[in-house]
Formats: C-alpha cells, structure tokens, sequence
C-alpha cells in the first residue's frame, strides 16, 4: 500500500513557540506572555520572549524546509501581532512579517497553511473575560477576516482552531496552560460553546472572503485503541472509548469538540450530562458551529489501548506495562494510534484526513562531528508512518502529515526542556543545526513513503 501520489508531507509551528519578537513592531502581550511571567508556571522558568528568533530568521528556516524538498508548512499566526487591542486597528508592521514570511515560502515552492489560532491570544481580550466573553466569535471572526484580507490571495489553506481541547482543558479547567483558570464546569460549557461558535464564523468568513480556500479544524488526542485488534469487542470497546463525552467535563473530549463542527449535534452522552449547561439558544448555534470543512485533523503522539470487560459495552484502559518505550517527555511510543485514530475518525466524520502533528521530543544534543544523531526519532516517525499508511490501505481517506516540529522550540509549560524538532535550536547562539531525521524525512518525502 502506498500513500496517495498527490500526499501533503510537511512540518508544522506555532506562532508563539518559535517567533520571539514579544514586544517588536507593534505586538501587543498575549496570554502566554503574561503567564510566562508568573512565577513556577514554566519548568525552567523561561519565555517566550526569544524562542527561535523566527521573526528574524524565518528565510534561514524556510531554505532549510526547501533545501529538504519540504513543500507544505504549517505555521499560526500570532493575534496580538496582527491586531494588537485585538479588534480594530491592523498592525501594519505585524502584518509585514506575515508577508514575507508567505512570499519567501512561495518563492520557494512551499505551500503555507495558516492556523488562524494556536492558543496565543490578546491578553487584552482575555481580561474581557477570552472565551467566556459571548462577543469572542465576534472578535475571533473580525481576526480572521484580516487574515482572509491579507493573505488570502497566496493562502488557500486555512486551519482555524489547534486544539480547542488544550485551549480550554489545560487553560481553562486545569489551569496548568495560559490563563491558568479552574472554572466550573457550566464556565467550562459556555466557553467551549463560545469556541465552536468562533471556529463556525471563522469558517464563514473564509468562504466568503478567500477563493479557493480550503479550511481545516485541528483538534487533538491520544486515540483509543483496541489491546487486541482481532476482537471485535475490543475494536467496538476502543470506538466508543474515544468518542466519549461523559464524565466530570468534556473538554478533553474528541466528540464534544467535533461532532458539532463536523455532524452538527452535541454528542448525546455529553448532552446528558452537560446539556442543562449550555446557553439558551444553542440549538440554533448549531446551524452557525457546523460549516463545511475540507480537512478534518488531529494532533496525535500517543494513545491508550482499550479492552472490553463485559459484553456490554464495558471497557477499561490497560496500562502500558512498565519498561514501554517511552519518549523524552514521558510519552508512550504507540505507533497503532496512527492506524486506529485516523480510522475511527474516518469512520465517524467522513472527511478527508490529515495528521496535523505527530512527532517526539528527543534528548537531543550536537555531537563533536557537530551533528544531532536522533534514531530514536527516526524508528517512531517510520513505525507512526507505516501505520498511518496501513490505515489508508484499509479505506480510510488519509491525506497528509504534518511532522511536529520543523524546530526545537518553546513547549508551553515545559519551556525549552522537550526538543521535538528535525532542527536542533542552539537558543544561546540560534544556531540551527539539522538532526539526521530532517534528511531521512527528505527521503520519505521524495519516496512518499515508499522506503518506509
Ligand atoms: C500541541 C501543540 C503543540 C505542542 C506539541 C508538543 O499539540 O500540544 O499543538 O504546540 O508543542 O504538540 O506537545
């Protein structure tokens, strides 16, 4: 089995994990800024403030993409930068930089696919209360119309929220990402009410404004998938597992996010327990949150094997025995999240696929033959591949795969301590050094797939 010949290899960013420029040209504090200066929230008590020095560096790193036959990055814009009190007035200087970073990459044959939203939000509009604000799809669909204003003319390809479930899960219950809120869960209902509202008007604005645009939703997860795939009961068990919405809080739900989006209905288990939440008129919204979408995606690392307990739709999660292979964060190494994810998704929702992130962070270091030797990334990227492509083999409409990162960056609330990059960020020099994986990634790319 072979990827399709019309495959989209590429890598992906975000805005405020490798631009730096915190305060340059105009830029106003996002939430991250913010958060990043109070005290024991990041592991090594750094910022962003510098990250990879992209803003300054971005042709250095768009070569490097082109010189590895790198043809589809995946990159966030950054809010604050663009719109600085978060509505109103244009950056012009912000906007600038977008600018040349989209003509640098179409100067060299890559194709620019905008995440209008990875997570670096006005920190003025989150004191306007952010996602728990009912005038948040207002705003969020005026941001995006800029973006659709300015770029659209050379970007086509449109992904409008990266993980709504780390957004609001970690930002807003568990408090452990920017803002750092634990609200309850009606809070939790409204904001997320809130988010698929601004991903429906965004999505809006994006058909009427971009020709020829292709739009794509990002949410995340660690897939379930079933401890033995010859049982049916474990298959079915591990399907439902990852679809589930009930519980204390559906925001690190797949369904809760996506069946909305994508089907137009609240999953029923969630609407039983958290339907007395949501606000007057959502069934209307519905009508508003659910827009045609060209691309559904996920960012997948991991998943959890799931086993049936009963013949009755019982399941349980089987822990990884001890010894599994892990990565540098702690992260098990499950390459069948990569089968059984995309297939279920497939299943469910019907749309073309497209794996928005995968990759692992790695102990990396350079070598005194000043190289970043990484087999380790080397055997999860070629074991995730593979499963992904035997996904295809078996029906599912895999379109393309985006590896997590084109550099080692800032990774939220660990700082700089996780390097999942396939180019090692020396961040006292900025020196960037490709690891082996970047050249064995150019040869999958130039085979597609084929020498997997
Ligand atoms: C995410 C984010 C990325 C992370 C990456 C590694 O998926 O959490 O989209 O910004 O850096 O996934 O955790």
């Amino acid at each position: 089995m072979s990827f399709r010949n019309d495959f989209i290899w590429g890598t992906a960013t975000a805005s405020f994990q490798i631009e730096g420029a915190w305060d340059e040209d105009g830029k106003s504090p996002s939430i991250w800024d913010e958060y990043c200066a109070l005290p024991g929230k990041i592991l090594d008590r750094s910022d962003g403030k510098t990250a990879c020095d992209h803003y300054h560096r971005y042709e250095e790193d768009v070569a490097l993409m082109a010189q590895h036959g790198i043809r589809n990055y995946r990159f966030s814009v950054s809010w604050p930068r663009i719109l600085p009190e978060g509505t109103g007035k244009v950056n012009e200087a912000g906007a600038a930089f977008y600018d040349r970073l989209i003509n640098c990459l179409l100067e060299h044959g890559i194709r620019p696919w905008m995440t209008v939203f990875h997570w670096d939000l006005p920190a003025c509009l989150e004191k306007k209360g952010g996602w728990l604000n009912d005038q948040m799809p207002d705003w969020f669909a005026e941001y995006t119309g800029v973006l659709a204003e300015r770029f659209g003319d050379r970007v086509k390809d449109f992904i409008t929220i990266n993980e709504p479930q780390c957004v609001l899960g970690m930002g807003y219950m568990a408090g452990i990402f920017a803002p750092g809120l634990k609200l309850e869960v009606k809070d939790q209902i409204t904001a997320a009410h809130n988010l698929l509202k601004s991903h429906g008007r965004a999505c809006r604005v994006l058909r009427e404004k971009v020709k020829d645009v292709r739009i794509g939703y990002a949410p995340c997860a660690a897939p379930a998938v079933p401890l033995d795939e010859a049982n049916p009961a474990d298959v079915e068990a591990a399907r439902k597992a990852y679809f589930a919405a009930g519980g204390d809080s559906p925001l690190f739900s797949v369904s809760w996010f996506s069946d909305p989006a994508v089907l137009g209905t609240y999953p029923e288990d969630g609407l039983a327990c958290f339907g007395q939440y949501l606000p007057e008129g959502w069934k209307e919204d519905l009508k508003e949150i659910c827009q045609p979408l060209d691309f559904y995606m996920q960012n997948i690392y991991e998943g959890k094997q799931i086993r049936a307990t009963d013949g009755a739709g019982n399941y349980e999660t089987v822990p990884y025995p001890a010894g599994h292979p892990r990565t540098a964060c702690g992260w098990p190494v499950t390459p069948r999240a990569l089968y059984w994810g995309p297939r279920f998704l497939w299943e469910r929702y019907r749309l073309p696929f497209i794996i928005s992130e995968n990759g692992m962070s790695c102990h990396d270091w350079v070598t005194p033959d000043g190289k970043v030797h990484d087999p380790n990334r080397i055997d999860y990227v070629r074991q995730y591949l593979k499963e992904l492509r035997r996904a295809a083999g078996d029906g599912a409409d895999i379109r393309g795969y985006f590896y997590w990162s084109l550099l080692d960056n800032f990774e939220w609330a660990r700082g700089y301590t996780e390097r999942f990059g396939l180019v090692y960020v020396d961040y006292a020099t900025q020196k960037r050094t490709p690891k082996d994986s970047l050249a064995w990634y150019a040869d999958v790319i130039r085979n597609n797939g084929e020498n997997l």
